[in-house]
């Protein structure tokens, strides 16, 4: 017995930022969040059930993925196989497509991409809706990666109203910069970090309450096709939210000393005359939000300081897609 499914999801980057959840089995977040999906990062991965397996087997970019790794995977396929009853065991293929050696290894595509590709294996067939709130369970992000554009992710109160809804297809001249400052893997992970700054954080609650007011400027500013507006919301919302984890204990600076060039360098060419604005997740690197026609001449100018194959260009990308 053999059943396969085979699936496609793409990156994103969040304007307002989820930091912190209420639940963590289920992933619940603190405040609600929206992001714009990103066409130059995607996640391929077929989903393989199989009764002749003895356990699951797990491929990341063609290599055998270890135990801890595995446990993940299979942790989050148990959500299928319970729902459909499903005893076997799964062999999971999963290519990142990250162009150059980026080290944006990201588990928004990668559990999209899984839950999608289970979708299908498992015959469950689920509505896009559905599916993501099944990716959520895997990583809170992907919730989003489902649906392309401008898409926001609904906090709920629960994992039923919990989920991510497309607010606007970016079909407009809108794009982002993504400068890779450092390669290496984060000292602390979002789940840790997001964890420690809920627990310690005395400037968490403004961050939430202030998220919320930005949540509803940004829909706004979207609808109206305002760049700058957008843009600013997003470069406040983003460095609110590092401002939580400054004031967390022990506190958390994913910032490194290139980050604050390339804030400076957005701050220099937007008195230029090019809007432009930063916003930064849980690491150094820099996501410049711009029209994408304004994208090159960003990118040279960034080329005054660093090399080529760190500064990647990228427009709006698509929802999942199944293979
Ligand atoms: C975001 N980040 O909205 C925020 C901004 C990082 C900073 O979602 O624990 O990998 O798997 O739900 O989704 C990164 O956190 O965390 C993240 P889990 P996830 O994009």
């Amino acid at each position: 017995m053999m059943s396969r499914g085979k699936a496609r999801a793409h990156a994103n980057i969040a304007l307002i930022k989820y930091w912190g959840k209420r639940d963590e089995e289920l992933f619940l977040p603190m405040s609600s969040s929206l992001s714009l999906t990103l066409d130059s990062f995607y996640t391929e991965t077929e989903v393989v059930f199989d009764s002749k397996l003895d356990r699951d087997y797990f491929y990341l970019n063609d290599k055998l993925q270890s135990e801890f790794q595995t446990k993940k995977i299979s942790k989050f396929l148990d959500l299928f196989r319970i729902k459909k009853d499903i005893k076997y065991n799964a062999l999971i293929k999963s290519v990142n497509y990250v162009p150059t050696a980026a080290g944006l290894a990201s588990s928004a595509s990668g559990f999209a991409a899984l839950a999608a590709a289970a979708n299908v294996a498992s015959g469950l067939n689920l509505g896009e809706r559905e599916l993501s709130i099944y990716a959520r369970q895997g990583s809170g992000s992907a919730t989003r990666s489902i649906y392309g554009g401008f898409v926001e992710w609904r906090e709920g109160n629960s994992s039923e109203n919990s989920y991510a809804v497309p607010i606007d297809d970016a079909k407009w001249d809108i794009g982002m910069v993504i400068v890779i400052v450092r390669k290496s893997k984060k000292e602390i992970s979002s789940r840790e970090g997001m964890k420690r700054t809920v627990d310690t954080s005395p400037f968490y609650n403004a961050w939430v309450k202030s998220s919320k007011k930005d949540l509803m400027e940004i829909k706004k500013a979207i609808w109206d096709k305002d760049l700058e507006k957008l843009g600013a919301i997003a470069e406040a919302n983003s460095l609110r939210m590092h401002a939580t984890m400054f004031g967390a204990r022990p506190p958390i600076i994913y910032f490194k000393p290139e980050t604050i060039q390339v804030m400076e360098i957005v701050k220099d060419l937007r008195s230029d005359g090019i809007p432009c604005y930063f916003t930064m997740d849980a690491g150094p690197n820099v996501k410049i939000i711009c029209r994408l026609s304004q994208s090159k001449i960003i990118k040279d100018r960034l080329k005054e300081r660093f090399e080529d194959e760190q500064i990647i260009i990228s427009g709006p990308g698509p929802g999942i897609s199944y293979l």
